[in-house]
């Protein structure tokens, strides 16, 4: 596996921060953006330095051990407080003065350069009674590059370092070093069992793996040791990296923990399949495909109907007129059909369905985020509403379609009925000649009816005949025109939803599970500094 970079993991939790910028307290998403920020500033300030400071309360022996690793009395020592006032600053070789100026340390010595860049700073007491003092000793917490708890033997399970700096801090156990100061005090099976009692507090921390010295800055046992550890950390100049890794670990934690660690839900086929029926009946398709089949069968009459009652059909209105779709639109995306509109019940189906469909897939994300997502996909039903008479008027009603047996009906038609009309001229014609006492001219028989009346009988009754069984035919014809007329409704209503409510939401879902996976991605960065 590659190994994440700095530039990698902080450009991991920056696509966090942007992913859950007002859809999670604003508490961790602040100090996300405040740890980047300072880590973006320290790896521009004399990124080849390594800032050790030594932290610890009251009496500890902080500035002691400061002298003792520096090798003379620079800082003030003192049994009666206050001491230390302002961060005093040991700094092997040129070149560290604006990364002090950042730090805000003005007091500094210059030791000579050993190719380590390390600088050591002496703090004021963490527990200091002056809050000032407690102030500069936090802040630098923050901002150096590795922490050396100085803890003595009365107080080292003391609960300020414990509770306030280490167990916070867990996640910097790399930068952290621990060191029990003034052993001389007691005898050498005491700083054996005192350094196992505090390698549990340390545990219990969450700063098992945490560096350990037993040292004293009185008689300088231990001083050496630690001091080449310090140099050689230094030196390595991995340690800004890890502090830097530290941090963003942190700041993941924190918006982890303030996401709740849960993944987004789903959108069920049951609650989407439920928004599509709903969809459909606001859209009014049930209606919209009963008119289709009685267009159909209204213009069909009027081809293959019997010619004489054909005309009852042009007394009943298109009902696709009526709805306005009885035209190919140009603009579809302005085309507005005479529907009536969903009822309030309809749109209030929408609109519950909906808002079960986002409940459903937003159970376990935090209320926040839950609410913002709620609030951007419900926001946007009444357009979707409005949208759905577009995507009706906008399908192909198939409405110049015309079967090629409609014509081909007709003209037999004309020719039944001619030949009734024909038939019964005949006949006229025999009764005027009957009436006026002529003689009758000899009427040609088929089988045993006379032409004539066979030509009124065949005409009328093959015609009416056939127009029922057309009609049959056209009624068939109707419902499957009216069946595929709305499949393509549904859709159009279905790619609409989908579109402006169903993706909305799914690139939503994306977005948080994006931001999960960002911040695991610092999270689980496998990282070794040593
Ligand atoms: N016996 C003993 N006393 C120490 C040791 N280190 C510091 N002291 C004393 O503890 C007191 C406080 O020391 P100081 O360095 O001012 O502590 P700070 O407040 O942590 O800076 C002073 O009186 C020191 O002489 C040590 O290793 N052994
Ligand atoms: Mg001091």
């Amino acid at each position: 596996m590659k190994q994440a970079t700095l530039a990698d993991e902080a450009a991991a939790l920056t696509r966090a921060i942007d992913l859950a910028d007002g859809r999670l307290s604003d508490g961790p998403i602040t100090a996300a953006r405040q740890t980047l920020q300072k880590i973006g500033v320290r790896s521009e300030l004399a990124p080849d330095r390594t800032v050790v400071a030594l932290m610890g309360a009251t009496g500890s022996g902080k500035s002691s051990l400061f002298n003792a690793l520096v090798g003379e009395q620079l800082a003030r020592t003192a049994a009666t407080r206050p001491t230390t006032r302002r961060p005093l600053a040991a700094s092997w070789g040129e070149g560290a003065s604006e990364l002090l100026d950042w730090l805000d340390v003005p007091e500094r010595t210059l030791r000579p350069d050993d190719g380590s860049g390390l600088v050591l700073l002496d703090l004021p007491d963490i527990d200091s009674t002056e809050l000032d003092h407690r102030e500069i000793a936090h802040r630098m917490a923050e901002v150096v590059d590795v922490l050396v708890w100085v803890l003595d033997p009365q107080k080292y399970a003391d609960a300020v370092v414990h509770q306030q700096y280490l167990q916070p801090m867990a996640a910097h156990a790399e930068v952290t070093m621990v060191v029990l100061n003034q052993a001389d005090r007691v005898s050498e099976a005491e700083v054996a069992s005192i350094m196992r009692d505090l390698r549990r507090l340390l545990a219990a921390d969450g700063m098992e793996s945490v560096e350990m010295h037993a040292v004293s800055a009185l008689t300088g046992a231990g001083v050496d040791d630690l001091r080449t550890r310090v140099h050689a950390i230094a030196a390595s100049k991995k340690a800004r990296l890890a502090r830097a890794h530290a941090d963003l670990v942190r700041a993941a934690r924190h918006l982890d923990a303030a996401a709740g660690g849960a993944a987004a839900g789903e959108i069920t086929a049951q609650n989407h399949t439920r928004l599509l029926e709903a969809s459909f009946r606001a859209a009014g398709i049930p209606a919209v495909a009963a008119a289709v089949r009685g267009s159909h069968i209204r213009r069909a009459r009027a081809s293959v109907g019997w010619p004489p009652i054909r005309w009852v059909a042009r007394f009943r209105p298109d009902p696709l007129r009526r709805l306005h779709l009885d035209r190919a639109v140009s603009t579809p995306a302005l085309a507005r059909t005479s529907l009536p509109g969903p009822t309030p019940v309809q749109e209030a189906a929408v609109r519950a369905s909906a808002h079960a469909l986002v409940a459903g897939a937003t159970r376990e994300l935090p209320d926040m985020w839950r609410s913002a997502i709620q609030q951007e996909v419900e926001s946007r039903i009444p357009a979707v509403v409005s949208a759905l008479d577009t995507a009706v008027a906008g399908v192909d009603y198939e409405r110049d379609r015309t079967p090629w047996w409609w014509k081909l009906m007709g003209v037999l038609q004309i020719l039944l009925i001619t030949a009734a009309v024909v038939g019964a001229v005949w006949l006229g014609g025999l009764y005027v000649m009957d009436y006026l006492r002529m003689p009758p001219p000899v009427t040609p028989m088929l089988w045993e009816v006379p032409w004539p009346s066979a030509l009124i009988i065949g005409g009328l009754g093959i015609g009416a005949l056939l127009a029922l069984l057309s009609m049959a035919f056209v009624r068939l014809g109707a419902s499957r025109r009216a069946g595929r007329v709305a499949r393509r409704l549904r859709e159009a209503v279905a790619r609409t939803i989908e579109r402006q409510l169903v993706g909305p939401l799914r690139t939503e879902l994306t977005d948080y599970e994006y931001f999960r996976e960002s911040l695991a991605s610092v999270l689980q960065s496998n990282r070794r500094f040593e």
